[in-house]
């Protein structure tokens, strides 16, 4: 039995549930319980604050977690990293008035700068040689420069549109984050051969993202170009049908190229189109 903590609620729950669930393993939601033990899978759930989940596997209280990257570097928490889930994407940046001229880093010698993130920041302004003095603030940090707190802000960005509403740009992008698997250090070798069970499921939901499953009817003889425009994970499954002549040809294609492929193959003869959903993608 492993212990998984997972932020009870906020951004990385719902995705971080989600991976879950398609990863076979169910278990009673953060609303209803704070622990919850899985009837599938030898994994029970701790429920936390995302600031509480570096610290807990850090310490053995729990045995993996799911957070952000941020979170993980903030704590500077003594962990192991054994997954990026592709989830949670942000950056930490570095943001002024719009109005400030910006030359370079220079330009926060001797300001004051708003952030929730202290260690971060901290160690790069030594970095790059910068005195400036940080000013930690657990919420609201956006509005730190309007209301005359701080002169500078260095917060999470995602899509950037809560600093332009704000009105400050984003001036140094200092690390890009999104949410992590994190793992207790020497952890034991029955606890490691669970972990790497739910991380090869792990992986085999991720890697189904957006793909779809492409069955399509050609005719034989074609079978070569349909093959060239259809790489497929090693190459394309071809059956033969009951029509002579004729074979099902069944390829794993990106979602994003699927009309394109789509326009191809009919334009060699492709016909009986089928373009199907994925769940899973073992290698
Ligand atoms: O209650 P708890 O302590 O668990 O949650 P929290 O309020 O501290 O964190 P939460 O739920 O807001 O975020 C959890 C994690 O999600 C963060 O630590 C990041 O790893 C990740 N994440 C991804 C984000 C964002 N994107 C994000 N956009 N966290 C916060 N934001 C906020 C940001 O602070 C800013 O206010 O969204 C705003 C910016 O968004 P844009 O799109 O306007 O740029
Ligand atoms: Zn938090």
């Amino acid at each position: 039995m492993i212990r998984l903590a997972v932020q009870a609620k906020g951004r990385l729950y719902d995705d971080s549930t989600a991976l879950l669930k398609d990863a076979g393993v169910s278990f009673e939601e953060s609303k209803r319980k704070l622990l919850s033990k899985s009837n599938d899978f030898p994994v029970e759930i701790l429920y936390l604050r995302d600031d509480d989940i570096p610290g807990a596997v850090a310490s053995g209280v729990a045995d993996i977690g799911i957070v952000g990257l941020n979170e993980v570097y903030e704590k500077k928490a003594n962990v192991d990293i054994i997954h990026r889930t592709g989830f949670g994407k942000c950056r930490l940046s570095l943001a002024i008035p719009k109005s400030d001229d910006y030359f370079d880093i220079k330009w926060f010698n001797d300001k004051r700068v708003a952030t929730s993130y202290p260690v971060i920041l901290e160690d790069y302004f030594r970095q790059n040689g910068i005195k400036a003095l940080i000013q930690e603030i657990s919420g609201s940090v956006e509005i730190a420069p309007s209301v005359g707190m701080a002169d500078a802000i260095f917060d999470i960005v995602s899509s950037g549109g809560t600093l332009v509403s704000n009105g400050l740009k984003e001036v140094e992008q200092v690390i890009n984050s999104e949410a992590v698997l994190i793992c207790t250090k020497g952890i034991v070798a029955d606890k490691l051969k669970i972990i790497n069970q739910l991380l090869v499921r792990f992986e085999a939901v991720e890697r189904s993202k957006g793909m779809k499953y492409l069955v399509i009817n050609l005719p034989s003889s074609k079978i070569d170009r349909a093959v060239e425009i259809l790489p497929g994970m090693k190459s394309p499954t071809v059956m033969p049908l009951a029509n002579s002549g004729w074979c099902s040809v069944h390829s794993v294609v990106n979602q994003s190229e699927i009309w394109e492929k789509i326009e191809k193959l009919k334009m060699i003869g492709a016909e009986d189109i089928l373009v199907l959903s994925l769940d899973k993608m073992m290698l």
